[in-house]
């Protein structure tokens, strides 16, 4: 007979999740992936100005910060025909790999490190062996005895004082967390120090944006003007200093994150095996370099592998109506169709419908809809997006960056290819990203300094700024690679105004309920199967679905202005 557990909330994430699953015999079953919040953007967006939406819809999470609004900008700008100078598309790229950096790194240290490894282990460890160890293998130069030594009393203080502060509720001593106590004090000194390091790279989003989170956007460029001499905008002092972090965020990336995770990673071979889940991945490419509108070169590239055939890359192409669609048959959301049909963005709906149970409830009710979340598919297809598929459609797409760190990796875990498929491959996906985004920052800098120096210093295209200018009807889509994957945003402008705005996310893709054919979406697939020690501390369910980065704020999107639903299901 199967065991049911239920997480909720997953914490150390954004918004409110809620994971059931079926245990028997110690093996997960079956799992259920419930959004238990809803937002409200979409509806929010409607009947306003499009070119003032991206500072709507860019409040939908305080995490991924800005991408929904350069995904908004994008949108009005594709239905508007409107092309970006090329500074702006630079400083585009600068703001979204400075968030695509900070946000992996808390993600990793601050979010998910604490899964693998054991804070109150590393009171045990000999400072010596962890020097040692870390001057094996990364050149960092915080790596002496004596500043291991220092880490370790800070621990102690907090234990001292019988508060663990930040460190509290964890699930230590845990038999599955392996690491000798030398790797979990290595692991304490840089979730200390990537505390510091976040902040510097944001930075990067208030130089060029004005401030972060939130940063400033504008249809048709940017709203930072170039000129070398002045104080008060983007001069030679301000991309100076912009130089200066991305230095640091590569250092940070190259010496500290990617080592860490492989020299984790490497105690936890039994997890490159675990937590694969769907066989699907889709990438939307991003990073244009250039041409940006009808034919991008995209530095991730765009592209969907099915059934983990790496031989083959499906085109994605986001205005086939029978391709992307989101669908509610298991959703507290109507459609007009009716409950079974899949609906592509261009013509979606945002109608609410609450069916689940009243709270407090002890299990949902699985038979019927149970998630704020919406399901997308592509041709019927469940996928997994974010980091691991960005990796899988690059390395399947033959773009050798994303080769040469994928193969250099895995022979130094000493594992096959096979090995990306699990949660260690998931979680070493986004370190290496890190790595090579911070490559690709000092390209979008350097190309950004060469137009300046030529003497082009435009950043905005006010070609079709006045409404007067617009069609009385267009439809446009804006795509982007947000940190936790594939983002789009839909929107029809009718009579000046946005008549429709639809968006699908990263974590709607990830963390979406069964579709009308009862396909898994990636958290729900990603768990089946997966060793559960003891299910009263369901470590092992925390560890995969951490390895998505789920954001809830970002997927459900959508809230009731009345609150009556919101203040239910916080009190439970
Ligand atoms: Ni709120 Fe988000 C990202 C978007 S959702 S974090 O990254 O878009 O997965
Ligand atoms: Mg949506």
């Amino acid at each position: 007979m199967a065991k049911r557990i239920v997480v909720d909330p997953v914490t150390r994430i954004e918004g409110h999740l809620r994971i059931e699953a079926d245990v028997e015999n110690g093996i997960i079953k079956d799992a259920y992936s419930s959004g238990t919040m809803i937002r409200g953007l979409e509806l929010i967006a409607q009947g306003r100005d499009p070119r003032e939406v991206w500072a709507y819809v860019g409040r939908v999470c305080g995490v991924c910060t800005s991408i929904h609004s350069l995904c908004s900008v994008r949108a009005v700008e594709n239905a508007l025909g409107i092309v970006v100078p090329p500074n702006a598309e630079m400083v585009r790229n600068l703001m979204q790999a400075a968030l695509m950096e900070q946000d992996h790194v808390v993600h990793f240290y601050q979010l998910q490190a604490l899964d693998w490894v054991d804070v109150v282990s590393a009171l045990k460890a000999d400072p010596k062996e962890t020097s040692a160890i870390a001057q094996s293998i990364s050149p960092w130069p915080k790596s002496s005895v004596g500043y291991f030594a220092d880490i370790q009393k800070k621990i102690k203080n907090f234990m001292d004082t019988s508060q663990l502060g930040i460190f509290a509720n964890g699930y230590w001593g845990h038999p599955a967390y392996k690491l000798p106590p030398a790797v979990n004090l290595l692991g304490v000194a840089h979730y200390l120090e990537a505390l510091e390091v976040q902040k510097d790279i944001v930075k990067i989003q208030t130089i060029f944006g004005g401030k972060n989170p939130h940063p400033n956007f504008l249809v048709g460029g940017m709203a930072c003007a170039v000129n070398i001499n002045d104080p008060n905008a983007l001069n030679l002092e301000r991309l100076s200093y912009v130089a200066e972090i991305i230095e640091e965020t590569q250092q940070f990336a190259q010496q500290v994150y990617l080592p860490d995770v492989l020299a984790i990673a490497s105690y936890y071979p039994e997890w490159t095996k675990i937590g694969g889940g769907l066989r699907n991945y889709i990438s939307y490419g991003d990073f244009p370099m250039g041409n940006y509108g009808e034919l991008p070169t995209y530095k991730s590239p765009r592209g969907i592998v099915v059934d983990r055939d790496l031989s083959h890359v499906e085109p994605f192409d986001p205005t086939d109506m029978d391709g992307l669609q989101e669908f509610v048959n298991n959703s507290w959301y109507k459609y007009a169709e009716g409950k079974d049909v899949g609906l592509h963005p261009s013509v979606g709906e945002t109608v609410l419908d609450y069916t689940g149970p009243t709270p407090p409830y002890e299990y949902l009710d699985v038979d019927k809809p149970y998630s704020w979340i919406k399901t997308p598919r592509y041709k019927g297809m469940p996928m997994e997006t974010g980091p691991l598929a960005r990796f899988i459609v690059g390395y399947a797409s033959g773009y050798e960056p994303y080769k040469e760190l994928t193969d250099k990796c895995l022979a130094q875990l000493n594992v096959p290819l096979e090995a990306l498929y699990s949660t260690v491959g998931r979680t070493l996906a986004r370190a290496m990203e890190s790595s090579l985004v911070a490559d690709w920052m000092g390209d979008f800098y350097r190309q950004l300094l060469s137009n300046i120096k030529s003497g082009d210093y435009r950043m905005f295209n006010n070609t079709y700024w006045e409404p007067s200018t617009w069609p009385k009807k267009a439809q446009g889509y804006g795509l982007t690679e947000a940190p936790r994957g594939s983002l789009a945003h839909y929107v029809d402008i009718s009579d000046k105004k946005v008549s429709r705005y639809q968006m699908v996310v990263p974590t709607t893709w990830n963390g979406s309920p069964r579709d009308t054919k009862g396909q898994h979406s990636a958290f729900e697939a990603s768990l089946i199967g997966t060793p559960v020690f003891d299910p009263s501390v369901p470590l092992e369910i925390i560890r995969t679905i951490h390895s998505f980065d789920p954001c809830l704020a970002c997927a459900v999107h959508l809230y009731d202005e009345k609150g009556s639903f919101v203040h239910q299901l916080d009190c439970m």
